[in-house]
């Protein structure tokens, strides 16, 4: 314990091993507990460099994406792509390979390993920009898994990994400590009626709710638990981009088990299989 407390006071260099970064037996107690960790320094400036590069030949569109991966996770999808407020880019590995094993995926799978075992592999992996001056950039609240099928092992480990200082003010993620823990999903419904509209479902807060904002440097992440309510407002700042960079590690067999469904969390999959909300919805009604 004693020497944890050190390598925290130290900072995070001494936390980052090559390709490992170590996690203390508080950041481990505080992902169960709180369903999210904030992790510092997950990456150093010179690799966030050259992550950087990757990520603006996407935004710049050197990268073809297909069809729905590249949308709007604020609108339905008619907007025209120069006014998006939410620009999601899904499956950035699968559209430039080259990015298999990047050291974030190392990072990220040390991370996993030591919360959630030795059989993680990652999933799906996701860049979230929002440019400056877009209020209406609100990611409604949700809980992920309310998006993917039921299998039978649902653990996951998502990181959300900051290329920019990430503040209240351009639209940080909120997360509602504790909410992960209750027996059932919230109720989703498709933020445009239509699940054939938008990729978009929202749940929607009681008063009892109390969100925490995740405020976090560029290098930091945070890593959260399939089940926990999430969101995040608008961009207010003039100057600031708020982009990031997720990644989902989940089981090798849950993994196999989507794919064998056909579900790659591609937006342009089809959606034929039952969302867990469904389930849980079907069963608890
Ligand atoms: O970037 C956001 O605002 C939300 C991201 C999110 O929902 C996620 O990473 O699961």
């Amino acid at each position: 314990m004693a020497e944890e407390q050190q390598q925290q006071g130290r900072g995070d260099t001494s936390r980052r091993q090559g390709d490992r970064y170590l996690l203390s037996s508080d950041d481990i107690r505080t992902f169960h507990t709180n369903g999210y960790v904030h992790l510092k320094g997950v990456l150093s400036e010179e690799e966030m460099c050259e992550l950087e590069k990757e990520f603006m030949a996407f935004l710049r569109r050197e990268v073809p994406v297909e069809g729905r991966d590249f949308c709007d996770m604020s609108a339905d999808y008619t907007k025209p792509v120069e006014s998006f407020s939410i620009i999601n880019i899904m499956l950035p590995s699968k559209y430039n390979p080259q990015l298999k094993g990047n050291i974030y995926e190392k990072r990220a799978a040390s991370i996993s390993e030591q919360l959630l075992g030795p059989d993680m592999v990652v999933d799906y992996d996701q860049l979230l920009s929002k440019p400056p001056n877009k209020p209406d950039a609100e990611f409604k609240w949700h809980q992920d898994l309310a998006y993917w099928p039921v299998t039978a092992d649902t653990r996951t480990a998502s990181f959300w990994l900051a290329i920019d200082n990430s503040t209240v003010e351009n639209g940080c993620v909120q997360f509602v400590p504790g909410s992960h823990l209750e027996k059932s999903l919230r109720h989703h419904g498709p933020l445009h009626g239509d699940r054939d509209k938008s990729h978009t479902l929202a749940a929607t807060l009681t008063t009892s709710d109390l969100p925490k904002p995740a405020e976090l440097n560029r290098g930091d992440a945070t890593v959260h638990h399939e089940r926990i309510l999430h969101g995040s407002g608008g961009n207010f700042s003039s100057d600031s981009w708020r982009r990031a960079w997720v990644m989902a590690y989940r089981s090798k067999t849950t993994v196999d088990e989507e794919r064998r469904m056909g579900f790659t969390h591609s937006h342009n999959d089809n959606l034929t299989v039952l969302n867990s909300v469904g389930r849980e919805t079907q069963v608890s009604s």
